[in-house]
């Protein structure tokens, strides 16, 4: 694989104003950490420092959980909730008009390309708040009960894979439901949730409302522990999901958790083929890969393997890695050297595993975090590629012959969240959407998302969902 030398391009980067260092996001105000230290947060596709951002430490957490709590019961519980739904008309239109530039400002940080943060992630971001924005003065019909009430001070934790669309998924609801948050986003991609901050200042959001605290995973630790917080909402891996239950069991904080996949991507001999092809790669490749319901797992019917994977191969040659600020990039930067580092190991034990690699021929750039479209052939379910999540692009591949047999090869996995079905016929979409444990089921479609839609796992994928009239229930005391 040849290297090149990355050059952002600079027309798009002139856009952003990023400040050399941010300090935390409490009772309306930036304000220095108290007792934490600063750390850099960095582009992964060039290394070079984007800024120095505080680290909140146990004094910072308590301090905005006081702002959240005070704000609380002064301002936002007893707010009626048509004037809550002013506020987040606003933040979404404050979105909208900053939209390129958050745009820019989130491929910069986490390395996604802009054709997909802008007309993706900023979009849904946006929708998601006027989606919600709509519920603040209809929550009676919201399925809690008939005198809905909010539960106080929400503790959200996100990861770094969609850091803006994470938040908006997180404080919309939260929000309209008459909840006042804490919200700290990954080490990795604080960026554009400092931004957010701006914008909560920009619409006038009362102080302390929306906190916004950065830091690592022991920030996030001390804020989920807070006697103070009365519901903890998180995003991330399973093994820190699961921490993050024992943490709190035996507390009245109530929970919601979004984890881990291992989405089977089910594709029969009726599909219609290019397009079904079109879905595998956006499928896998989408966001580097860096998605929890990616179709990681592609299941073909056998008798369409050699065409279906001709195809593929011949899709992913056109894929072009490199530069996010490019709007021809296809895919961009790994996150982080971490990242890199476990998908470089998981492919590893793919091939040591007797698995077959294969990976288009293309240039990566010398400096950052960079890996190639990947596909692996003649996967078995018992080979770690088949049942970890390797959140990159990577691809196992799978074959079946009966509908059954890839009902019990989809449903053999620890996890649940997403499953993808492609086929002509109906009846079969429907069948299979009965039989497949996961909590999104898309039909000759892949990684499509709506803010009216619940989106959430089964089994160790976690519980509660996200979006749709069922994303407030989380947020409402019955
Ligand atoms: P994690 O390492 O779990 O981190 C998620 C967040 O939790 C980060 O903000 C992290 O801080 C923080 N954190 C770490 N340890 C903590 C602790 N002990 N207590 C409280 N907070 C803690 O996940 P990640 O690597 O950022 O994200 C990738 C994972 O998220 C994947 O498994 C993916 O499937 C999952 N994910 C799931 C969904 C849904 S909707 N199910 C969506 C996106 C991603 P630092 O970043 O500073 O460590």
């Amino acid at each position: 694989m040849s290297r090149f030398e990355y050059a952002p391009a600079p027309e798009s980067r002139a856009i952003v104003d990023i400040k050399s260092s941010y300090g935390l996001f409490i009772n309306g105000a930036f304000t220095e950490a108290t007792d934490g230290k600063p750390f850099k947060t960095v582009s992964p596709a060039s290394e070079e420092v984007l800024a120095e951002v505080s680290e909140a430490g146990p004094a910072d957490v308590d301090k905005a959980v006081r702002a959240a709590r005070k704000a609380y019961d002064k301002v936002w519980g007893p707010m009626p909730g048509r004037d809550r739904a002013k506020y987040l008309y606003r933040i979404a239109r404050l979105i909208q008009e900053r939209s390129r530039e958050l745009a820019v400002l989130e491929s910069l940080d986490n390395g996604k390309p802009i054709r997909e943060s802008r007309d993706v992630d900023l979009p849904l971001v946006a929708a998601h708040f006027f989606y919600y924005a709509g519920w603040a003065d209809k929550l009676e019909y919201a399925g809690a009960g008939e005198n809905p009430r909010p539960l106080g001070v929400a503790a959200q934790v996100i990861p770094w894979n969609f850091p803006l669309m994470m938040l908006a998924w997180k404080i919309a609801p939260a929000l309209a439901a008459g909840n006042t948050v804490v919200l700290k986003p990954a080490e990795t991609t604080p960026l554009t949730a400092l931004a957010f901050a701006e914008i909560c200042q920009q619409a006038d959001l009362p102080p302390g409302v929306v906190n916004i605290i950065t830091g690592a995973g022991r920030t996030g630790q001390a804020l989920v522990e807070h006697e103070g917080v009365d519901k903890v909402a998180f995003t991330g891996s399973t093994a820190v999901g699961r921490a993050i239950a024992k943490a709190v069991a035996g507390t009245d904080k109530k929970v919601t958790l979004e984890l881990g996949g291992k989405a089977a991507n089910i594709v029969f001999e009726d599909a219609p083929i290019d397009q079904t092809v079109e879905g595998i790669v956006n499928g896998i490749f989408f966001n580097q890969g860096h998605v929890c319901c990616a179709g990681s797992r592609l299941l073909v019917q056998e008798s369409v393997y050699d065409e279906v994977l001709a195809r593929l191969k011949r899709r992913m040659g056109t894929l072009r890695v490199g530069d996010p600020l490019d709007k021809n990039t296809d895919i961009g930067a790994i996150n982080s050297a971490e990242q890199l580092a476990r998908i470089r190991e998981l492919s590893q034990v793919g091939e040591d595993e007797g698995s077959e690699r294969w990976s288009p021929e293309c240039e990566l750039p010398t400096q950052g975090f960079w890996f190639p479209p990947t596909v692996f052939t003649g996967v078995s379910q018992a080979h770690r590629i088949a049942r970890e999540e390797i959140f990159g692009p990577v691809l196992s591949v799978l074959t079946f012959r009966t509908p059954q047999e890839a009902v019990e090869k989809a449903n053999n996995t620890p996890f649940g969240l997403s499953a993808g079905v492609w086929t002509d016929k109906g009846s079969r979409i429907l069948w299979m959407a009965n039989q497949l444990r996961a909590g999104v089921v898309w039909a000759n479609t892949f990684n499509r998302f709506d803010p009216t839609s619940p989106f959430g796992g089964y089994k160790e994928s976690g519980y509660g969902r996200e979006g749709g009239r069922h994303g407030l229930e989380a947020y409402l005391a019955h």
